[in-house]
């Protein structure tokens, strides 16, 4: 199949699981197309089946807001056109659902049928998209879609509270590489952590309320008061400065890392020894899955689709949204059982496993005959 791919490029989980997928799609043969405004972030590498086109947004004096939409649409078409592609496969619904259904109806009118698919990943459909400004669009172009997919069971269930949705939502989890993520032992860089044998506790996110990154350093903050401990925080985003005040007021610096933006992140996850993900919501959590995937046990709030991935006692623990304490009881409870460590080791690789890469691509590819055949029917 042609395929095109439109997702943001940055280091959000949407755009990282498109990526994923576009290159696990390419892997087995199909021709896939990526249409964002900058080179995603995992897609680094070339690859024969994959082709990149770069949305330009040109500005004019009398812009304030660059139509960004329209420059994607029309790029969109482009490269139907010019490819021949047989499907679009949009990844956040804003705006890429309401650009892939002008796109379409552009081309239509050139004679070339192309169906889209919208994935719906999170906050398009908990946070911004249920804002009044997006709304109406959003479900217009939501059930537009020839096909939908969610994240989660949670993320289906909250879609059809907060829109009015005429159609089936296809839930296709998110996916992990096992073997790209699998645990290997780095001594030289475990040490350069935690030279005295600590432990180490990790977090990973884009830094945004949404991620209660504060609850990280609370939790990190507590344990620290019973034991030998260290902090990982990989990532960036508009609550950085804030954690970074708020580690120096505790007086925490010397034991927490700040790393940065990582592409190597399966390295980070090897030397770690617990994941905490307190979110605010999360459709499915991603990271937490990679994690998983390097024998990480999770801490995480029990928010949106979190105990879909988070197994209560057999991955980790999970905890009401802000309940700090509980949390970094469940750290130190971990911590101090040796056994307890090894079992949640295990049964988080027995969990990333379900996850498995070559278990989610095959329903991808499922929707997609299943898609093109409705719009061959249509044709008819
Ligand atoms: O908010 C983020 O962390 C980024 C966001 C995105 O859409 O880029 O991630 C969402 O999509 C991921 C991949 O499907 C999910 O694993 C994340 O749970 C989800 N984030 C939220 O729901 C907050």
């Amino acid at each position: 199949m042609r395929i095109g791919i439109v997702c943001y490029p940055t280091y959000g989980g949407s755009g990282v699981l498109a990526t994923e997928l576009g290159k696990a799609l390419a892997d087995k043969g199909h021709q896939v197309h990526f249409i964002t405004y900058q080179q995603p972030v995992r897609l680094n590498a070339f690859h024969a089946n994959i082709y990149y086109h770069e949305v330009q947004v040109p500005t004019y004096p009398l812009f304030d807001f660059p139509p960004y939409e329209s420059a994607l649409s029309s790029t969109m078409v482009d490269v139907i056109l010019n490819n021949n592609l047989d499907l679009l496969h949009v990844h956040y619904a804003i705006p890429h659902a309401s650009t892939a259904y002008l796109a379409k109806q552009i081309v239509a009118k050139q004679g070339k049928r192309i169906p889209f698919i919208t994935t719906l990943h999170g906050t398009d459909i908990t946070l911004v998209g249920k804002d009044k400004t997006y709304a109406p669009v959003v479900t217009f172009s939501i059930n537009e879609s020839d096909a939908i997919t969610a994240v989660s069971d949670n993320l289906r269930d909250e879609t059809y509270k907060s829109f009015r949705i005429e159609k089936d939502i296809n839930v296709i989890y998110n996916f992990v590489d096992t073997h790209r993520f699998r645990r290997r032992e780095l001594p030289h860089f475990r040490n350069a952590i935690a030279p005295n044998g600590e432990k180490i506790m990790l977090h990973v996110s884009n830094f945004r309320k949404v991620k209660r990154v504060p609850d990280v350093v609370s939790i990190f903050r507590r344990v620290r008061e019973q034991m030998p401990v260290k902090l990982l925080l990989v990532g960036d985003g508009p609550d950085r400065p804030g954690i970074e005040s708020m580690a120096r007021e505790c007086n925490l610096c010397g034991d927490i890392r700040f790393v940065g933006k990582q592409e190597q992140l399966e390295d980070v996850m090897s030397i770690s020894d617990l994941f905490i993900l307190p979110s605010e919501y999360e459709s499915f959590g991603l990271a937490a899955l990679e994690a998983m995937a390097a024998q990480v046990p999770v801490i995480s709030s029990n928010a949106g689709g979190l105990p879909e991935v988070n197994i209560n006692g057999q991955t980790g623990y999970t905890s009401p949204v802000g309940d700090v304490d509980a949390m970094a009881a469940n750290v130190l409870r971990i911590f101090n059982d040796t056994a307890m460590l090894e079992r949640l080791r295990a049964g988080a690789l027995a969990q990333a496993q379900r996850f498995h890469i070559d278990n989610i691509i095959p329903q991808y590819e499922a929707l997609y005959e299943r898609t093109l055949e409705g719009t061959l029917a249509e044709s008819l």
